[in-house]
């Protein structure tokens, strides 16, 4: 009894040692303790990568369209050059870290010879109906050293059977297919869109599902991929592990925090296409998961490919603006890449993503703070080198500088080596421990007084602050304030590069409105000029009125034309965004022609120019546009808006 009393106290003694005494005691012992929510394994190789692609490619490329309505026929899709490895390695030259492949669209076209669906590749003359066009791009990303992941889209506009079990089920087939034959998956993304008009199988017409209990997304859908493929993150608007940031512009709010919780639009459960959004773009400071979020973004306009829009391929500063406003928000950004009819990217495309490319590594290649020594007010557990601020300049994002317990608020000074030009500060936590800061606030030494540099909330995996101008300093004051002791892992400065290329012609502007008269519901040019002033800010909206609802251009003199553009309002508010028209043609403004008619896809999410490309060039001197159907109108009664119509030649 006395013996083992006597051993017990060896015992606690050397277990009191093991935490106190010593320079290098076990680290689990002495690190800080998490705080809030933290990332998974799949999360943190997501927060890794930052960026990587996906590739839109069906039917839909061949129909000029960015939703197909899923009546192509099977055949139309036979792209003579298909070149998979193009694509890959047109991403990894400007830095991206993966691919995701559209395996099957709203169009229901699967892109992989599925036993769930006839609608499928095989059908296809490509490849003599052997061929695999997922595989293709998996073997492609690979060669590249780039992660591969899905998108498999729920909604199924061909499917006979979308909206019964037999569909769901079907579209859970589809997933465990996509998750036993392609390799290890680091993502598998899903999208908001389901339920709405379709082919059906030739039903044709509109279907209605729940979106919380359709697809059985947490009990069915979810469990397939946290077996199948662990290591991927689930991407859709409400998670579980990644969240979409609300809008397709890339664009993270300057506040934005990897904690969420997700709910839906009644206060319920939340599914995806079924959520409060005001949160998305955010985050929560007190959300209850690590649900980071993902800017995605087409390099066009559009996510498919459209020839219209070869002027409109996004340059690399542009690329470059969206980088600091998504990685650079701690979010993750997803590059849409869109194959011409052929099968390869457009020129322009692979010359932007290579300016992409050497603009980030020119910009980030070299720490400008290397060198840097560092003063800390607080080092954690009595000046523990294991926690001392020189672990900012290693490229580990999991080595930190911490804090005793009870200083949340600490200081620390930087002495660089030499003064220094910069522009873009980057900082770092250690996410293993949480999200812990709550702000940081750079100084810089100047004329013997400390300035205000910079300051930034939601710091987390990767916070890139964008400085309105280079500085020149040698010494920066960093204040930190958190609930908890801080994990700074990174502290980094930067000057941007300028860019290495410059892309796109001037895009055609279309014939001049100038003489225009335009009427509509009563409203005449005056009101109506807002439509067509230039100035995309601006916008007419009508009288809420039934609909279909019409005006008429009288563009003055008689032309030839071949198209015709529709840009809905620009502010962020998706009333009255027209999403099925129909466009017709006059000489004299009494006979009219049918020139098109038909659906603006996606136009919520993705408010682009409308382009209506006819068939063939059209003599007319009026035209007459009719809204017959408004999105997110409930009933027949809708207002509709415009921010600018144009005529193309
Ligand atoms: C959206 C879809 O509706 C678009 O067509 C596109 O695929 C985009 C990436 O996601 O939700």
């Amino acid at each position: 009894m006395v013996q083992s009393k006597f051993i017990y106290l060896w015992i606690l003694i050397g277990a009191a040692c093991l935490q106190g005494c010593g320079q290098n005691p076990g680290r689990s012992e002495k690190e800080p303790a998490p705080y809030g929510p933290v990332p998974t394994a799949a999360q943190l190789n997501w927060h890794e990568m930052e960026m990587y692609c996906l590739i839109h490619f069906t039917p839909t490329t061949f129909q000029d369209k960015e939703w197909g309505y899923g009546d192509a026929p099977a055949d139309l899709f036979n792209p003579e050059h298909f070149d998979a490895d193009q694509v890959a390695e047109a991403a990894k030259a400007a830095g991206f870290k993966g691919l995701i492949t559209v395996a099957k669209h709203h169009d229901g076209y699967c892109l992989w010879p599925t036993k769930t669906t006839d609608y499928n590749i095989s059908q296809s003359p490509w490849r003599d109906g052997r061929g695999d066009m997922v595989k293709e791009f998996m073997e492609a990303a690979h060669h590249h050293g780039l992660q591969f992941g899905v998108y498999c889209s729920a909604w199924d506009r061909n499917h006979p059977e979308y909206g019964n079990e037999k569909y769901a089920e079907a579209y859970r087939e589809q997933l465990r297919e996509l998750y036993s034959n392609y390799g290890t998956l680091f993502t598998s993304w899903h999208d908001g869109a389901n339920g709405g008009d379709g082919y059906y199988g030739g039903a044709d017409e509109m279907r209605r599902i729940d979106r919380e209990t359709y697809y059985g997304w947490e009990d069915k859908v979810w469990p397939i991929t946290r077996e199948m493929q662990p290591g991927a993150v689930i991407f859709s608007d409400v998670g579980p592990d990644i969240r979409w940031i609300g809008n397709e512009k890339g664009i993270a709010p300057e506040t934005s925090w990897a904690t969420f919780t997700p709910v839906g639009p009644d206060g319920g459960k939340a599914a995806p296409g079924h959520i409060d959004n005001r949160f998305l773009g955010t985050g929560q400071r007190d959300g209850k998961f690590w649900i980071p979020a993902e800017c995605d973004v087409p390099l066009r306009p559009g996510w498919f490919y459209h020839a219209s829009q070869d002027q409109q391929v996004k340059t690399p500063d542009e690329l470059f603006a969206i980088y600091l406003q998504s990685v650079g928000r701690g979010a993750a950004f997803n590059l849409g890449l869109a194959p011409m009819p052929s099968g390869t990217l457009h020129p322009a495309d692979v010359a932007a993503l290579q300016g992409f490319g050497r603009k980030l590594s020119e910009t980030f290649g070299r720490n400008l703070a290397d060198g840097a020594s560092f003063e800390a007010s607080n080092i954690r557990s009595q000046n523990n080198r294991q926690f001392g601020p020189d672990n900012l300049l290693d490229t580990s994002r999991y080595t930190y500088w911490s804090t005793d317990d009870e200083v949340t608020a600490p200081e620390l000074t930087v002495d660089l080596d030499g003064e220094t030009t910069f522009d873009i500060i980057r900082l770092r936590e250690n996410i293993k421990l949480g999200q812990r800061l709550d702000s940081v606030h750079v100084a810089m030494w100047d004329n013997n007084a400390w300035v205000p540099l910079a300051s930034a909330t939601s710091i987390g995996a990767n916070r890139l602050i964008r400085l309105e101008h280079p500085v020149t300093a040698q010494r920066l004051r960093l204040r930190l304030f958190a609930p908890v002791a801080v994990a700074l892992s990174d502290f980094g400065l930067f000057k941007e590069a300028d860019a290495a290329v410059t892309v796109a012609a001037p895009a055609n502007s279309g014939v001049s409105r100038a003489n225009w008269r335009i009427t509509a519901n009563g409203a005449g040019s005056s009101a109506l000029r807002q439509a067509i002033d230039g100035r995309v800010e601006t916008f007419w909206l009508s009288r809420e009125d039934e609909l279909p609802q019409d005006l008429t251009i009288d563009m003055f003199e008689q032309q030839t034309i071949d198209g015709f553009g529709y840009l809905p309002r620009q502010d962020g508010n998706n009333g009255g965004m027209i999403s099925r028209y129909r466009l017709e043609s006059s000489i004299d403004g009494i006979t009219w022609q049918p020139l098109a008619e038909g659906e603006f896809s996606n136009i919520v999410a993705n408010p682009i120019e409308q382009h209506i490309r006819f068939t063939k060039p059209v003599s007319a001197r009026y035209l007459r546009f009719t809204a017959v159907a408004v999105a997110n109108a409930t009933g027949n009664r809708a207002a509709v808006s415009i921010a600018e119509l144009t005529v193309y030649d």
